[in-house]
């Protein structure tokens, strides 16, 4: 057994405040004792470490305030469970969150550091793959905003997501090794250490009391060191902690092998242990059933299991106070093998009864889905847990014994329905439903739009909704004001502040005030000149990043976003391609010029999604060097998109484009944060565009195409993309274009499998069914665009519409229907 970790939570004492010392007495104190220099050898790098060591202070001493804060009330606490933290840079963040923001401002204009230098050194924190570990991070700091009692719990990958670059048109991988210069952030913990167990075997006995007792014996361990990252509310009332993994070898050198001698068989192995927590998986909808990524789940899951309940045994005895005290929230199925590991500790460690103890899990977990795509619902084999974690297998089976039993009956005779409702899937050699595990192991499911939350409930998890009425419930998800808008774009953010107050920074829905605003020409002006200078910012870093001269005066059109078909980045590429087409054949018309601007990173092993990156980048090569088209419309892809390329984008977007397959987005984020930053959205009705359209009016947004019930409908009767084809002359055009080499003179057959793809192959996500009224509706958008006037108005209309989509409203649907908990706030002082 491992020794209990020392504690790491606060001494009784109050921690010295740093606030006192001013700000650059402070940061001049770090730059020559924590980094050793001075002003005169200090490089850009050096000074964003004095910062960020100045900035960390002083949220330290609120962050202990806060901790304590939370064991005097004996509060209820939120461990939210994610593999994935996409938190970006922190330096502004936690500046502003502090309050610190202005006076580092002044104090850097007037010792003449250059600020935007110091800052651009940060790395991105890319512990994530897209939106699901951006949504991670927005919660976190909506809950520490908002005073909740939380801990994220994660795993500190050694690399994150990849780093994308293009090279002749194509994605490339290059490792991300952020901690190549150290973390200034994070404050490690080798005291809080943990053993998790892998493999092994299982060894039954019957106790003096007669009752079957499980031990897991001869494992392969693992440590679990504990890295922490305070995380600062708005305001600074609060600093939460966000906890992550790292793996740590359970010995530095195995005595065996050193005793004979094999010294480097025995570094060998602590490398291989180490390895756990070394690489961020870059799959985003495909669930890949590999070994390392199980382990990852469980590696974190035990730690943060261990650590739970260790701080809840220093209050609690008896576990039946466990869901009173502490609700865990798994951010999709990746942690949900806690549930069978929750049951594990409260049964073969702690001898409770089945039924005591499940009654504990059940109130304990809740679940949410974040996918309705059969390729991404992860299912592990048996075989591969009955290696790796056979106790958590034997209690699996007995979980999903007694469901059946319980849905058997209730539905006597039905044996399709237990074949459908198992946890176990018998059809393809014997899987484990991690989503089912999950929806039977949690009291509360959500969904994270109102239209995924009702298609869960009609498709995939319709069995359940049934057997458990009202377990499924709705909560659509919702972004920080504070990232993006307050810090991303400090122009439309001072100006709102200037009409509004700034309020609105933690009450967004006080952005309704804007309303009156909308027909106002003197603010339609400000407006639409803070939005033209972002737009020039944005094509300054064009031309410096990537040598392509924009027109800022053009419409930016902006698909940002992961590559995948269902997002229909293609789509958007028909209409470039009909636009060229357009122009060159009528060069004289007088158009709307815009600049198409794509962003995203594909998954490595996802060929056709990095085929689509290179035909984006052929067309752009096309259609940017044409003197035909010269300044009416260029194309852009900018390389590793990640949360500092979304801040530099989304602040300059006129147009935001959210047209998946209707049925298929869950949600998405990204659309919020471009409409909240004044863009308008072309859209399909999928995921939170339906809201977004509730929110602002149907007359200030773009919606085209097919609906999920005539999806439905069309795939059921028999979908014949060819008819599409035939049927629409321009759209022929585009695709014999693309598909005969066109764009890839090079290589002309490079593109054909993507227009086979489409046309013989069935064309999967109705690109071609949507392509008309797709190009109709950019029309539209082009008329609007004439007129600058009433393009404000709605641009403002979809601002002051806004307001649901803060997280801190999410944050407040969860707390008060899933988790039960309450704000801890300070007490004004
Ligand atoms: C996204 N999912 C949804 N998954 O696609 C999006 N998956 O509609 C939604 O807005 C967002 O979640 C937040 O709810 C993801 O981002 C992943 O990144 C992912 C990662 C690993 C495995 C599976």
């Amino acid at each position: 057994m491992a020794k209990k970790p020392a504690t790491t939570e606060p001494s009784p004492q109050p921690a010295k405040s740093t606030d006192s010392v001013p700000f650059c007495q402070a940061l001049a104190n770090h730059l020559t004792y924590s980094v050793g220099k001075d002003h005169y050898t200090a490089t850009p790098r050096d000074w964003f470490f004095a910062l960020a060591h100045t900035t960390r202070d002083q949220m330290t001493a609120r962050w202990m305030e806060t901790m304590r804060r939370y064991y005097e009330a004996d509060a209820k606490r939120i461990y939210y469970m994610s593999m994935e933290f996409l938190i970006g840079r922190t330096l502004t963040n936690s500046l502003m969150n502090m309050g610190h923001y202005d006076e580092c401002l002044k104090m850097a204009a007037e010792a003449g550091l250059d600020l935007e230098q110091a800052r651009a050194m940060e790395p991105d924190a890319a512990l994530g793959n897209g939106g699901l570990g951006r949504l991670a991070a927005c919660f976190l700091d909506s809950m520490a905003t908002l005073g909740l009692p939380s801990y994220g719990y994660g795993i500190r990958y050694e690399y994150g997501m990849f780093n994308q670059r293009i090279e002749n048109g194509w994605q490339v991988e290059h490792p991300d090794s952020w901690l190549r210069y150290g973390n200034p952030w994070e404050f490690p913990r080798p005291e809080v250490l943990y053993p998790v167990k892998f493999y092994g075997r299982l060894v039954e006995y019957t106790s003096e009391a007669g009752s079957l007792r499980h031990h897991w014996v001869d494992t392969e361990d693992v440590m679990a060191m504990a890295y922490d990252t305070p995380i600062p509310g708005y305001g600074g009332k609060s600093v939460n902690n966000m906890r992550l993994w790292a793996a740590k070898s359970s010995r530095d050198f195995d005595l065996k092998y050193f005793n004979e001698g094999n010294y480097i068989k025995a570094v060998e192995d602590k490398n291989e242990s180490e390895n756990l927590s070394k690489v961020l998986y870059p799959d985003d909808t495909t669930a890949m059933g590999r070994e390392l990524r199980l382990k990852q789940q469980y590696f974190f899951v035990s730690a943060s299991l261990q650590d739970m309940l260790y701080r809840f045994n220093k209050f609690h005895k008896n576990f039946d106070e466990l869901p009173d005290k502490v609700a865990m929230q798994l951010n999709d199925t990746h942690p949900s093998i806690a549930i069978p590991e929750l049951m594990r500790i409260l049964l073969d460690l702690n001898h409770l009864d089945w039924d005591r103890a499940w009654d504990i899990v059940t109130r304990t977990f809740s679940y949410t889905n974040h996918t309705l795509m059969p390729e991404a619902l992860e299912t592990w084999p048996v075989s591969l847990l009955e290696k790796t974690l056979p106790r958590h297998l034997q209690i699996i089976y007995e979980i999903n014994h007694l469901f059946l039993n319980d849905v058997r009956h209730q539905n006597p005779g039905d044996t399709e329905l237990l074949k459908r409702i198992s946890i176990i899937d018998e059809d393809n050699g014997r899987r484990i439903r991690m989503a089912h595990l999950a929806i039977v192991g949690s009291h509360q499911v959500n969904g994270v739009a109102q239209i995924h939350t009702e298609l869960m409930r009609q498709t995939i998890f319709a069995d359940f909704d049934r057997f458990y009425p009202g377990k499924i419930i709705n909560i659509t998800n919702g972004i920080t004001p504070r990232r993006w808008l307050n810090q991303a774009n400090p122009g439309l953010a001072g100006l709102i502040t200037e009409h509004i107050g700034d309020g609105w920074i933690t009450h967004l829905d006080q952005l309704s005030k804007l309303n009156k605003f909308a027909t106002d020409k003197a603010f339609q002006g400000k407006f639409l000149r803070v939005k033209q200078a972002n737009k020039e910012s944005l094509a300054k870093v064009i031309e410096e990043k990537l040598g392509i001269k924009i027109n800022p005066a053009s419409l930016f059109d902006v698909q940002i976003k992961r590559m995948h078909e269902y997002k229909r980045q293609l789509l958007n590429l028909f209409h470039v391609v009909t636009l060229y087409n357009r122009i060159r054949a009528n060069p004289g018309e007088n158009r709307v010029p815009r600049t198409v601007i794509f962003s995203g990173k594909a998954a490595p092993g996802y060929a056709r999604a990095k085929l689509i990156i290179k035909l984006i980048n052929d067309v752009a090569d096309i259609v940017n060097h044409d003197p035909v088209i010269g300044d009416q419309l260029k194309v852009v892809y900018i390389p590793n998109y990640d949360v500092t390329t979304a801040a530099e984008i989304i602040p300059a977007a006129d147009l935001s484009e959210q047209i998946s397959t209707a049925g298929t987005e869950a949600s998405g984020t990204g659309n919020m944060k471009l409409a909240l930053n004044g863009a308008l959205t072309i859209g399909t009705l999928d995921g939170a565009n339906i809201e977004i359209r509730d929110e602002v009016g149907t007359d200030n947004i773009f919606i085209f195409g097919l609906n999920t019930a005539e999806v439905a409908e069309i795939t059921s009767k028999g979908y014949n993309p060819w008819d599409y084809y035939h049927g629409n002359q321009e759209l022929r055009q585009v695709l014999d274009m693309i598909g005969s080499g066109y764009f890839s003179p090079d290589e002309p057959e490079r593109f054909r499998p993507v227009i086979d793809s489409l046309t013989a192959g069935g064309d999967q996500y109705l690109l071609l069914a949507d392509y008309t009224d797709y190009i109709a509706c950019q029309e539209k958008i082009d008329a609007l665009y004439r007129n600058p006037a009433e393009w404000a108005r709605k641009a403002i209309l979809n601002v002051a519409g806004m307001g649901k989509f803060s997280s801190d409203r999410t944050i407040r649907e969860y707390a008060e229907n899933i988790w039960g908990v309450k704000s801890v706030l300070r007490p004004e002082v």
